[in-house]
């Protein structure tokens, strides 16, 4: 079976480690719109989280960033009144230097990104949605900011008014995200926040056209449990721009876009308003195992 995960955030990323241990053929798309300069280097946090998860480096703890990390680059550079907001990490920063440097030299995101999977050993093909500038602005009652400066800087305290994606309307998608969301037999959107994670992946107009024609299943996997997130501002989010937190709040976020959505047992007595059909399951990526069974309900959206 061939599957298109889109993916973003920490959340995300764990979702495609138990897709990859489920079927054999998948391609990630991931989201852009955190990508940030930071002491004159291209982070993409998104795609790093899931080249290292996949690669099986990421620190299960903290979440994002590789285990067994240490922080003398930035120590050091606290020293020298560098810029220490987003921290980055010693065995992290040398990605960054590689991927700059690439881009710099003429790469594009994409052929960066495989590159790094291919050196970590990472075998699913891992895409930006888009090579094009994509950034996600956090508009809130304070004003507004960069996404990463709203979510790590502001530690995403503001509440949120509006999501705006700057070169959303031009971007167009990465080499290769077409043809294997047209090649897919199932296409997923992990448990990611749906605002900042999936919808800057959905603002590039030919991956959401692309959704909206598609011929097979897509399944989404509500980022909530007992209509709390597990981790981050998506339960503000939502209580706030869709009025609820219930699956039928998260499903109106993928109007038109998805034929079904894996809720968690917690919020199976709340489906009312839902118009998708609900996979109730536990949702919870606790381990490797919970994480493939999660993987498995929303396969099953595919008749044998
Ligand atoms: N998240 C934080 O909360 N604080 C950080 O300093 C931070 C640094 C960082 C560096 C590299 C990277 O790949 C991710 C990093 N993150 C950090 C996580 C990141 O901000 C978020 O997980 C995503 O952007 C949300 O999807």
């Amino acid at each position: 079976m061939k599957v298109v995960v889109l993916s973003g955030g920490v959340g995300g990323a764990r979702f495609c480690q138990g897709v990859v241990d489920a079927v054999d053929d998948v391609t990630v798309v991931g989201n852009v719109g955190d990508d940030v300069e930071v002491l004159g280097l291209h982070v993409s946090p998104d795609l790093d989280s899931i080249l290292y998860a996949l690669a099986g480096m990421n620190d299960e703890e903290r979440g994002w960033g590789r285990a067994g990390e240490t922080w003398r680059v930035l120590e050091t550079a606290a020293e020298l009144g560098g810029e220490t907001w987003f921290r980055l990490g010693d065995l992290d920063l040398a990605v960054h230097l590689v991927r700059t440097q690439a881009l710099r030299d003429g790469a594009t995101l994409s052929q960066v990104t495989a590159r790094l999977a291919r050196a970590l050993g990472v075998r699913p093909t891992i895409l930006p949605a888009t090579d094009d500038r994509l950034r996600t602005w956090i508009a809130t009652p304070a004003g507004e900011f960069p996404f990463q400066e709203w979510f790590v800087g502001r530690g995403h305290r503001d509440e949120v008014d509006a999501v705006r994606f700057e070169g959303g309307a031009s971007a167009t998608p990465a080499s290769g995200v077409l043809e294997a969301m047209a090649a897919a037999d199932l296409l997923l959107l992990a448990p990611s926040n749906p605002y900042v994670s999936i919808a800057p992946i959905l603002a590039v107009a030919g991956i959401r056209d692309a959704l909206m024609a598609r011929r097979v299943p897509c399944v989404a996997v509500s980022p909530l449990i007992g209509g709390r997130a597990v981790k981050g501002p998506a339960d503000r989010m939502l209580a706030r721009l869709a009025g609820g937190t219930s699956p039928a709040h998260v499903a109106a976020c993928y109007s038109g876009l998805i034929d079904a959505l894996v809720v968690d047992e917690s919020d199976a007595a709340d489906l009312d308003g839902l118009d998708v059909r609900a996979i109730v399951t536990r949702t919870l990526m606790v381990d490797a195992d919970a994480r493939r069974r999660l993987a498995e309900a929303a396969l099953g959206a595919v008749p044998a």
